[in-house]
């Protein structure tokens, strides 16, 4: 079906005063679109952040607050302290605050999906940034306007294929994985792991696969730079064979590269580590020479965040993804960016 012209129809109709209802599979009346936002003079915005415990999170909020101002609407902003249950009691709150527009990043895939639902079916559109949710249960362009975000399937297999290049296709990696069933720990995961397999995205790389680079542990450090401390020490004693390390995020890097240090290991030397996000600290990193190289991963959503938020308003067609760009960093220009990022 197409989605596009779903949403017209029933732009068209709700303006007409009707509603377009379509029977679903379940039986059940559903809407085939997220619910319009009429035009304004000023918006009251939902944001319901997943916490502020990293420099990235932190990054994340002031581009939405600084924007929100920008543009002279009010930004709700809750704080789920990285609590899947907070978030989700967040969101009903703001729902049942009658919000104009919910904007916000799922913690979990799968736990957040019914509330997206529960927004739509109070007629609160929803746009997810920075995560998605699983598609299975709510879909982009159907029960949320869409996904504004990175690929990060992509942004795995650039970690591997730097990793693999750079070890010459022979290591013994430590995998650091995000938030268990987070969006981006999921495809950070799995692109990592195919590329090394020799497949993206179910088709076969010209590189092919590399059978001598072994993950020999993958374990959650959620994201956080002193889990990913932990647990990579724990790691250390049962693996000191490790020469590589991939972490899903720059703080649980900088949490391993204390760890191999307080272990006696030389970061950068006895063992290569390559991350994600590319935040100021893992610039500074790389240019000590401890962190080998960062796929970016960018929290800037405030201008793109509102300015699809305007487009939808609008009556624009709107992708069911809206992708994010990200660059590279490694020791080639890494100096170049420090301290522009967060
Ligand atoms: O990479 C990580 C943060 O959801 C894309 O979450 C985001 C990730 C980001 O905690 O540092």
């Amino acid at each position: 079906m197409d989605r596009t012209l779903n949403r017209r129809t029933i732009l068209r109709m709700s303006a007409a005063g009707a509603g377009l209802l379509v029977v679903g599979r379940s039986a059940s009346l559903t809407l085939a679109a997220p619910p319009p936002l009429e035009k304004k003079d000023t918006y009251t915005v939902g944001f319901a952040q997943t916490g502020s415990n990293n420099p990235w999170r932190l990054g994340e909020s002031k581009s939405m607050q600084d924007e929100a101002k920008k543009r002279g609407y009010t930004l709700i902003e809750t704080n789920a302290n990285e609590d899947t249950a907070k978030q989700i009691a967040d969101v009903k709150s703001l729902i049942a605050q009658k919000v104009d527009i919910l904007i916000f990043p799922p913690r979990e895939s799968q736990a957040l999906a019914p509330v997206v639902l529960e927004a739509k079916n109070a007629g609160i559109p929803v746009i997810l940034i920075d995560r998605d949710v699983d598609h299975d249960i709510a879909k982009p362009g159907e029960d949320y306007v869409t996904f504004i975000g990175s690929d990060f399937v992509d942004q795995g297999r650039r970690a591997a294929e730097w990793l693999a290049k750079t070890m010459d296709g022979k290591a013994k990696i430590i995998q650091l994985e995000g938030t268990t069933g987070a969006d981006p720990a999921i495809d950070r995961k799995k692109g990592f792991e195919d590329y090394l397999k020799g497949e993206f995205r179910g088709t076969p790389t010209p590189s092919g696969a590399f059978p001598e680079m072994e993950i020999i542990a993958s374990q959650t450090g959620d994201f956080l730079r002193d889990t990913g401390r932990q647990v990579m020490q724990t790691l250390l004693q049962s693996h000191p064979d490790v020469t590589a390390v991939y972490a899903h995020n720059d703080e649980m890097a900088i949490g391993a590269i204390a760890a191999l240090q307080e272990a006696g290991k030389k970061p950068g030397e006895d063992v290569i580590i390559v991350s994600i996000d590319g935040e100021n600290a893992a610039l500074d990193a790389i240019v000590e020479g401890t962190l080998g190289a960062t796929v970016e991963s960018s929290p800037f959503f405030g201008p793109i965040a509102f300015d699809t938020m305007e487009q939808y308003i609008d009556g624009d067609d709107i992708p069911d993804w809206v992708k994010v760009d990200d660059r590279f960093f490694d020791k080639s220009n890494a100096a170049e960016f420090q301290g522009k990022q967060f």
